[in-house]
């Protein structure tokens, strides 16, 4: 037989035996600093309960509320079952109120379920799952009304989370102290571990030697579609043991060990351990009788006499008894893994999928729903009726009693989210020369990096481009972190790579996966670690896609952070086509709790930078916007800086400092936009607006010049956040949809574009990015961009090939006076 459902422990695992197996009905010792001993029968009265909650939560949403789109609402009874035992021993036996927990996205309702037990959630919203302000479908931070440690949905990215929680608590405690320790415990789903993302996190040397991490792997052996043939166990338990991982296998359930050690218990082991994946899974929807056949089927003699003694019902009952259902097998592993301080711990919990319900271990189980007669029948053996059915557990018994010490134990104060410093407004980071937006960004961290009271919570990380992206400055001045100090083999009279305790930046491999994950978790910083941080990180703009649903993932956390991406565009031109970004600025001007910045001058960089930072040093705007669409673009979320290495001269931003006023500049760049040139009283000449934003404007300057050798007017506006300005205009355009009101031109662009004038964009970019500017303005709008591949060339050449320079801006200016 090839396969096995059951491999031997890989090198470096082992296997969790209880050392004093406790017979159903005992005390199990908890180790934490937790409320006594439980009695294991209260637990699995508990177990039950959860089971039926996250069952019935999921049926209520699909067969109780009326269902006017005729879709299936869904949900994940047989995902949730298969974790009911692994979340029930962590909730209700083994955690403390500092440990933090990510849970795979299709176990939500086990989550609110024991929530829902533990006091923590209204009973109102148990019939509200994937209900419009109701119980999100996957676990979220911010839409659920109970307490979510870490968002999950996109599998994998949730169960690298706590990882990099845990490396930033590891920094949080060398620079501010120790904190009550946590636990960053993640609830994985096996397929997940099929996810690439997973193995750049457990590889990082930033994730290394991390104690106080704890995987639990649901190892119920079927995916999305199907039973996955052969076990990957002991692949999967090399790389993590090579990776300097502990491992440990929850394989057998107690009764299934006391049966090892009868009398042909080794042959009845060794029959279980070689049987396919597929046949084990299949006892799982067959009765008692034929389980039993199923399973002898072919079977040697000693393993016939060893099951001789045992009914039908007690055989099928033994085969099936997987460590991962079994709650005192479950706590003395999370046990041992407590007892390895130095490395982080995985647990494979042998489970299966349906536990407990009759879709157990069905192949086509995944988004199965149990029929109204399945649920009525579960209600009973539960112990329940239609009256009871949504009950806490009674107070009065042992079962609600020990609720009610979990909840107070597990209790956790609010966070403070704003540090107690100014940012200052601006570095004075000035330049007489031309310069690029890049070298300034690594200029304004080295000026906040002299700052003694900023300087403390600023933290840099990068994907091995520190250096390229012009972090060296900083990384000078404050070092690179590691958790002791490494001496430093080279003395580079350039860069001071020293690495220690006290260093801010954290190096990452190149995995722009983990600088998202990583920035994520630093933004969350105040409350995982109860620390508000400064995070900044690099990256090479065309690879904010590679790492883009990380990005997305931490931004729908509510992390709060600054990314630079940099270089950017066909501007980066020797790098060609592979180095080019062209979509990432559409990227960051849609994506939400991320607010894009593109700045092309040393002033309105140095204003914008430390303006953000400084948002994120005061904590998010107070709930409770004006409408709902302003509360969701209001920039609860992070910055992104698309910058570039070209260097430009500064003479015209400091020309419309000198005409427009610092004060007034400084309120327009924040904003969105200022009128870089002004081409005065047109006259009776036709009028354009040349709008550009980053590396592009000296073009746009110099097609200004030519178009008023022309004869035509032609205003310059240097977009400094594009989104800033969308948001502006959707805001009023919302407003005028819900109020049936004329919506009016956006204040931010009613100051710039105060003429009414055809407009050209130019961007070093996607031309659909600025596109929109006509609509909004309700004039004619030609925009160029870069709407192709890049190539290798000199900036001339490339800005010739995407009709970038200023004899094709010109045209593009004539072309919008025509439409108009
Ligand atoms: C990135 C991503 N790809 C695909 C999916 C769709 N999906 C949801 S669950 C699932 C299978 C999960 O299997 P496993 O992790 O073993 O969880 P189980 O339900 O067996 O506990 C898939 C493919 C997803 N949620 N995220
Ligand atoms: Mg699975």
């Amino acid at each position: 037989m090839t396969g096995v459902i059951v491999g031997e422990p890989a090198e470096g695992a082992s296997v969790a035996a209880p050392t004093s197996a406790a017979p159903s009905g005992g005390p199990v010792p908890t180790e934490a600093s937790g409320p006594g001993a439980v009695d294991l029968a209260v637990l699995e009265e508990i177990q039950r309960r959860v089971l039926w909650l996250a069952v019935r939560i999921v049926d209520a949403a699909n067969h109780d509320r009326e269902n006017a789109d005729g879709i299936k609402v869904g949900g994940h009874q047989a995902s949730s079952a298969s974790l009911v035992g692994v979340m029930t021993a962590l909730y209700f036996a083994h955690l403390d109120a500092a440990d933090r927990v990510s849970v795979k996205p299709h176990a939500s309702p086990v989550l609110h379920a024991v929530q829902y037990l533990l006091g923590d959630l209204d009973r109102s919203y148990l019939t509200r799952l994937r209900a419009r302000g109701g119980l999100q479908s996957y676990p979220s931070r911010s839409k659920d009304p109970d307490r979510v440690d870490f968002s999950t949905g996109s599998v994998g990215l949730g169960a690298a989370a706590p990882l990099f929680a845990a490396a930033v608590r590891r920094y949080v405690d060398a620079h501010f102290g120790p904190r009550p320790a946590s636990r960053f415990v993640a609830l994985i789903g096996d397929a997940e571990l099929d996810e690439g993302n997973i193995w750049e996190a457990v590889a990082d040397p930033a994730t290394q030697g991390l104690g106080g991490v704890l995987w639990v792997v649901d190892f119920n052996r079927q995916s999305l579609d199907r039973v996955v043939p052969g076990v990957r166990i002991a692949q999967w338990s090399q790389q993590f043991a090579a990776a300097g991982w502990h491992v440990v296998e929850v394989k057998y359930g107690r009764r299934l060990q006391e049966a090892f050690a009868r009398p042909g218990g080794q042959a009845l082991r060794a029959w279980i351990d070689a049987m396919p994946n597929e046949q084990y899974q299949a006892l799982f929807g067959l009765e008692d009788d034929q389980a039993r056949r199923l399973f002898l089927d072919g079977a040697p003699a000693p393993v016939v006499e060893a099951c001789a003694g045992l009914d039908d019902a007690g055989l099928a009952a033994l085969v099936k008894d997987l460590g991962g259902h079994d709650l005192a097998c479950l706590l003395e592993a999370f046990a041992a893994c407590d007892r390895v301080a130095d490395r982080p711990s995985v647990v494979f919990a042998y489970t299966v999928k349906g536990w407990g319900l009759p879709i157990a271990g069905n192949p086509r189980n995944h988004s199965a729903l149990l029929t109204r007669e399945q649920v009525d029948a579960l209600r009973e053996q539960t112990g329940l009726d239609r009256g009871t059915e949504w009950d806490r557990l009674d107070p009065s018994t042992p079962a609600g009693q020990w609720a009610v010490r979990r909840r107070e134990h597990l209790a956790l104060p609010p966070a403070e989210q704003a540090l107690p410093i100014q940012v200052p407004p601006s570095t004075s980071a000035r330049a007489g020369r031309p310069v690029s937006t890049q070298e300034v960004f690594g200029r304004v961290l080295v000026e906040l990096s002299r700052r003694d009271d900023v300087a403390p919570y600023l933290v840099t990380t990068a994907p091995d481009v520190a250096t390229s992206t012009n972090l060296a400055g900083f990384i000078n001045r404050r070092g690179v972190f590691a958790p002791q100090q490494r001496r430093a083999w080279n003395a580079d009279p350039v860069l001071r790579w020293v690495e220690g305790p006290s260093g801010q930046h954290i190096e990452l491999g190149i995995s722009e996966m983990n600088l998202f994950l990583l920035l994520g978790q630093l933004g969350l910083s105040w409350d995982l670690s109860r620390q508000p941080l400064l995070p900044v990180g690099t990256v090479y703009d065309p690879f904010v896609l590679r790492g883009l649903d990380a990005l997305i993932y931490s931004v729908y956390s509510g992390a709060r952070f600054v990314v630079a991406g940099t270089p950017s565009g066909i501007t980066l031109a020797p790098e060609g086509g592979a180095h080019q970004s062209t979509i990432t600025a559409s990227v960051g001007l849609e994506l939400p709790n991320l607010t894009f910045i593109e700045p092309a001058y040393a002033g309105a960089l140095d204003w914008l930078l430390c303006d953000a930072l400084g948002r994120i040093a005061a904590g998010p705007p107070a709930a409770g916007a004006a409408s709902a669409v302003a509360a969701e673009r209001e920039e609860r979320g992070a910055y992104y800086f698309r910058l570039t290495t070209r260097p430009i001269d500064q003479a015209p931003f400091e020309a419309a400092r000198a005409r427009l006023g610092e004060a007034v500049l400084r309120r327009q760049v924040l904003a969105g936009g200022y009128r870089l040139r002004d081409a005065g009283d047109p006259g009776g000449a036709p009028v354009v607006h040349l709008v550009g934003s980053g590396a592009v404007l000296p073009e746009v300057l110099a097609a200004a010049d030519e178009l008023a050798e022309e004869g035509i007017a032609a205003h310059v506006v240097d977009v400094t956040s594009l989104d800033r300005l969308y948001t502006a205009w959707q805001r009023t355009l919302r407003q005028g949809i819900r109020t049936a009101t004329t919506p009016s031109v956006p204040g931010p662009l009613r100051q710039v574009f105060a003429d009414r004038a055809p407009v050209v964009s130019v961007h070093d970019a996607s031309s659909h990015a600025m596109a929109w500017l006509g609509s909004a303005l309700g004039v004619a709008c030609v925009p160029v961009g870069v709407d192709g591949f890049g190539q290798s060339g000199t900036i001339g050449e490339l800005y010739e090939l995407h009709d970038l320079l200023p004899g094709s801006i010109v045209n593009a200016a004539l072309a919008a006076l025509s439409l108009a």
